[in-house]
């Protein structure tokens, strides 16, 4: 197959409430959404970079300049047998996992829709459904926080994380585990803390959280594994992990016992099946972290969620918590039970809203194959 086309679009979607991480407050989300036609197919994907590097170093338009001069023109040498060789074709471009991440998905899509079948069947996943978790941003206080996570609660969600940063850790976690003790709880710092702050972490070990998200700088693994050495509470490697080798040298290092695969930020489904085998391969769980994605994304965590290594609940929650219309539909929906149905129509499985997509875009352009 060789790629004939590819058409970038940047996407701004408002969100119904700002996300507040330690790293920032967003309140809209802004997104390339990458479109990739061969043998008159199309398939989409959407890009995790931002509009800042306040979560890792890629922006959007870092992402638009790499596909536009880089990965476009090599995918469209490429004579492409299977999806996974895509992301090893474009090894000479270092790092920029997110603009590499979001061809390589549009090309799994394409993949699964040519064969008239759903993505999680070209990864190597199941259909029937999964189990959702949900991300809680910081509040404004422990009331707001406390009032979020007994919504959540309610809703029926799996698995809890709710965002910490330094003055806002301790004293948030009692509170919650006073008021839902058997409540399957976790944080993430999102890399707020230092090797320093050892002590203090260690006292969020009497709350028997599943674990402690990226408590350490976005790129370290030695200073995590000198801290998983210091805490009961497994250290989970989100913003650190962004390539199969990095999941290795983590694991080898003892600098993590869980791994957050968002396929964004490894490159794309190649890179997340493989880092996924690893972590299988040594009895480490795996789960799917979010970008507050659109139905697009979304929908893709969805279907990756489907392989067998992928014991825990992730960070994929209800369209309807984060836009008031989302660009697919139907939306994706949590169940009373906390479940997601795993869609069984071709790629993605729910159908684009053109029209959505058309309003909300302000930028584009579009490649061919000479
Ligand atoms: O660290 O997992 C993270 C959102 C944006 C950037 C980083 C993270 C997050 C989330 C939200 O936690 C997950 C979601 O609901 O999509
Ligand atoms: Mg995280």
């Amino acid at each position: 197959m060789r790629v004939d086309q590819v058409e970038v679009r940047r996407v701004t979607l408002p969100l119904r409430f700002p996300f507040e991480t330690s790293f920032g407050r967003t309140t809209t989300k802004q997104f390339l959404l990458v479109s990739v036609s061969a043998d008159g197919v199309t398939g989409h994907a959407e890009c995790v970079a931002d509009a800042d590097p306040f979560y890792l170093p890629e922006t959007n338009i870092t992402a638009h300049h790499v596909l536009r001069d880089f990965l476009v023109p090599l995918a469209f040498g490429l004579e492409i047998g299977h999806p996974r060789e895509v992301l090893p074709a474009l090894s000479r471009v270092r790092g920029h996992e997110m603009a590499k991440a979001a061809l390589e998905m549009a090309v799994w899509e394409l993949w699964a829709r040519r064969d008239g079948v759903p993505l999680w069947h070209v990864l190597g996943g199941r259909g029937g459904e999964i189990a959702a978790g949900v991300s809680v941003g910081l509040q404004r206080d422990e009331a707001a926080l406390l009032e979020r996570v007994a919504a959540e609660v309610a809703a029926g969600y799996r698995r809890l994380k709710v965002k910490i940063k330094p003055g806002r850790d301790v004293a948030l976690v009692e509170a919650i585990r006073a008021r839902f003790p058997r409540l399957p709880l976790m944080v993430d710092a999102n890399s707020a803390y230092t090797l320093a702050d050892a002590d203090h972490l260690r006292e969020l070990d009497r709350f028997s959280l599943m674990m402690i998200e990226q408590p350490l700088g976005w790129d370290d693994i030695v200073d995590h594994a000198a801290l998983q050495e210091r805490l009961e509470t497994p250290v989970c490697l989100d913003e650190s992990i962004r390539s199969p080798d990095d999941a290795r040298r983590a694991l080898s290092l003892g600098a993590c016992r869980v791994v957050n695969v968002k396929v964004g930020r490894v490159g794309g489904f190649s890179g997340a099946l493989a880092v996924h085998d690893a972590c299988r391969a040594r009895g480490v769980p795996v789960w799917c972290g979010g970008m507050l994605e659109s139905g697009i994304g979304r929908l893709a965590n969805v279907h990756l969620q489907t392989l067998a290594g992928f014991t825990l609940p992730g960070d994929t929650s209800a369209s309807a918590r984060y836009f008031e219309e989302d660009l697919v539909d139907p939306p994706v929906v949590v169940s009373a039970e906390g479940t997601i149905a795993v869609p069984d129509g071709p790629g993605i499985g729910h159908g684009i809203v053109w029209p959505r997509v058309e309003r909300a875009t302000d930028l584009r352009e579009t490649w061919r194959r000479r």
